[in-house]
Formats: structure tokens, sequence, C-alpha cells
């Protein structure tokens, strides 16, 4: 009998097991992958840029969220900026230590939330800041003065001025300095573990707002084949140890007028992407945003359907949100229309401002908002793994 239950359970096993080794060999990218499916199935998130740094009227307290000030509960999704991290330097472009920045990290990830990443490097090969129009004097100086030089030195092949972003690729003139970038922006991901000691995992969103011309990898600014390498090489690099803990986000910028054929020439491809995002402000009228954004998410919607892919709004917003009914009047009808799975004001820095705040014309508007079933915070989205 004992030998007959022996064979019995033995043949059973496979079947027994095969559901829990599924379970267990999923990795923390797929999970959250398929975790981001599930809450899109019930609505989207609220997510927001330096939450716990500062608000609108306050900066550095403890404990303290403009978000939460006003609706009583943590954005689902919290994002954060890694230009700096290259340099070493112990603060971010906008003043936010770094450690501070891995202790909100841990601290949403444990209370359920998501992390999403971005990176607005210093300019490797000219030294100046990661926007060529802010600082286009800087720029343009830097720029002569080492155009001659990498002519010298790099052979009649290279264009002159150089690229950027040819520089960083293999053979360029900064390549070395490039991978001491990566090197340290894998350190910085490599941190990011739980009060357990396991790896946090979170959505990356390098080179975003590419087919704009204001970053040094925007689309003047490099060769479609120079924006693919850099991407690949990025990737590549940070892969080596992190491929299992990150959700691959591509955000161009809110455009207007694609064809499904332009929009794919920089799209790294779908073994590289996993998320389709879009970054998109009211900079002007609110006919031209609501027009391009919808026309926008018409497109993105059908690429990611054909693709497989999440979307979501990965940086939005109307600075300074002049107008008190702006979230749910101009916002609210458009995003509803498509299946995003979150949307990120920026940050809310005094002057600056993005997000939902007590201290906002819109605080109101968008506290009614988030009353509404399908627009998700923490509480939320907590059960769902
Ligand atoms: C921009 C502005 C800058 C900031 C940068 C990185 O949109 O908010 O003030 O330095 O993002 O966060």
């Amino acid at each position: 009998m004992k030998k007959v239950l022996a064979t019995f359970v033995l043949l059973c096993l496979p079947f027994i097991s095969l559901p829990t080794m599924a379970k267990k060999s999923i990795t923390p990218r797929q999970q959250l992958i398929e975790r981001l499916a599930k809450i899109q199935q019930k609505g989207y998130m609220y997510g927001h840029q330096d939450d716990p740094f500062y608000g609108i009227s306050w900066d550095w307290d403890a404990d303290r969220s403009d978000t939460y000030d006003l609706v009583g509960d943590y954005p689902g999704v919290m994002g954060f900026d890694l230009g700096g991290i290259e340099m070493a330097d112990e603060k971010n472009l906008d003043s936010v230590p770094f450690t501070r920045m891995r202790e909100e990290i841990i601290r949403h990830y444990e209370r359920g939330g998501i992390i999403t990443l971005s990176w607005h490097p210093r300019n490797p090969l000219l030294g100046t800041t990661a926007w060529i129009e802010n600082d286009i004097k800087a720029y343009q100086q830097a720029r002569e003065a080492l155009g001659t030089l990498h002519q010298d030195k790099l052979g009649e092949q290279i264009p002159v001025p150089q690229t950027t972003v040819h520089s960083v690729l293999p053979g360029g003139s900064q390549a070395e300095k490039f991978q001491l970038w990566l090197h340290r922006i894998t350190d910085f991901m490599l941190s990011l573990k739980d009060s357990k000691g396991q790896q946090i995992p979170f959505i990356f969103r390098p080179w975003h707002e590419n087919n704009g011309s204001w970053f040094w990898w925007g689309q003047n600014n490099c060769s479609d084949a120079e924006f693919h390498a850099l991407w690949d090489l990025t990737q590549d690099y940070i892969n080596v140890q992190l491929k299992d803990f990150i959700v691959w986000s591509f955000s161009p910028n809110l455009y207007g007028a694609w064809t499904e054929a332009d929009w794919l020439i920089r799209y790294p491809g779908d073994d590289r992407v996993d998320l389709i995002g879009e970054d998109a402000y009211q900079w002007g009228t609110e006919t031209d945003f609501v027009r391009g954004l919808d026309a926008d998410l018409t497109l993105i919607t059908k690429i990611a359907a054909e693709h497989g892919k999440l979307i979501a709004l990965t940086e939005c917003g109307y600075q300074n949100s002049p107008d008190a009914t702006w979230w749910q009047r101009v916002f609210k009808p458009i995003i509803e229309k498509y299946p995003i799975v979150y949307f990120l004001p920026w940050r809310n820095f005094k002057k600056e401002h993005f997000g939902a705040s007590k201290d906002a014309k819109t605080a109101d508007d968008f506290l009614e908002w988030s009353k509404q079933s399908n627009f998700l915070f923490i509480k939320d989205i907590k059960k769902i793994k």
C-alpha cells in the first residue's frame, strides 16, 4: 500500500509542483509587468515626480506629500530622477540627496507602490547639462571648441562637429567616460533593496522625449542609427545585472502628427521595450493639447495592442495649474478614452508645479476626481500583486 501511495504521489508530482515552480520562476520584472496589466483592468494610477521631497509650499519635511495632504493617500507611482549620479554627485540635478532618494524608493515600494526612474545626465562630450536650449551659449562654445579637435583625432568619416551620442559609442572620444557613467547608474540601481535585502523592480525610462531636439540625444542631435546604438548600449550594460528587475519604458514627447511608420523609426524594438509611454504637457493652447494628445494616444494604443505593450503618460501636466477646472474638464476626458495604466505629473516645486496639491488652484477639482473608483492610489493597488 505504501508503495502504491508513493507511486501515486510520484506520478502526481509534476502536476502538483508545476504551478508552484512556474510561479517561482517568474522574474520581478515580469511580475511588475503583469501587475501593471492587472491594475490597468481596474483603472489608471496617479503618479507624481519627487512626491516625498517637496511640494508647492514646503520642502524637505519628513513624511510629507502634496498628494497625501490633498487626497489622503500616496500616488500609485512615484518618479525619481538620477541626473547627477553619473558624476558621482551626492545630490541629483534638483538637489535631492541620493541617499534620501534611496530611502523614499524603499518606503514607497514597501507601502505597495511602483517606482519609475528617469535620467537627465549631463552632456558627456561638452560638459553642459542634458538640455541644449537651456544652455545654448555654453553648448555652442563647447561645440565649436571641440569640432576641430575631433576632426583631427578621428578622421574624415566622423561628421564634424561630431554628435554627442556618437562620442559615447564604442570607439568614440567619450566612450570610456560613458562606461563609467553606466557603471555608476547601475551601481545606484543595484543598491535599491528592500528591508529583506531583495532587489526592488522598477520602470526605467531613459532617453525620453527623443523626438524633440532639446536633449543631447534628441531628434536633430543624432542619427536614427546613433539613437538606437545609444539605447542598446545603455540597456545591454545595465541589463547584465538588472535584466530581471527593470521594466523598460520608451517615451517620446507629445507630437500629434505621427504616422505609425514614423513613430516606429526610433522604437528600440519589442524585445527591448515593455511599456510605451508619452510625455505630454499643455504648453500651448488647450485645443492644440487636446487634439495632439488624442491623436498620439490613438496611435500609441494601436501600436501597443499590435506589439503587446502597456501604455502610460510618463510625464504630463499644465504648469502651475492656471485653470481650476483643467483636470476634469480637459485632461480626464482624453485619458479615459485610452487604456493608460498611469499618468505622472512632474514635480511640485514652488514656482514650477504640475501635480495635485492643496496649494494648487485645481485642488477641489482634483479631490473630486480622486474619489472616482477607477482613479487609483496606493490603497487601491496594494492588494493587486
Ligand atoms: C524639468 C524641470 C527642471 C528639472 C528637470 C529634472 O522639467 O522640472 O526644473 O530640473 O525637469 O527634474
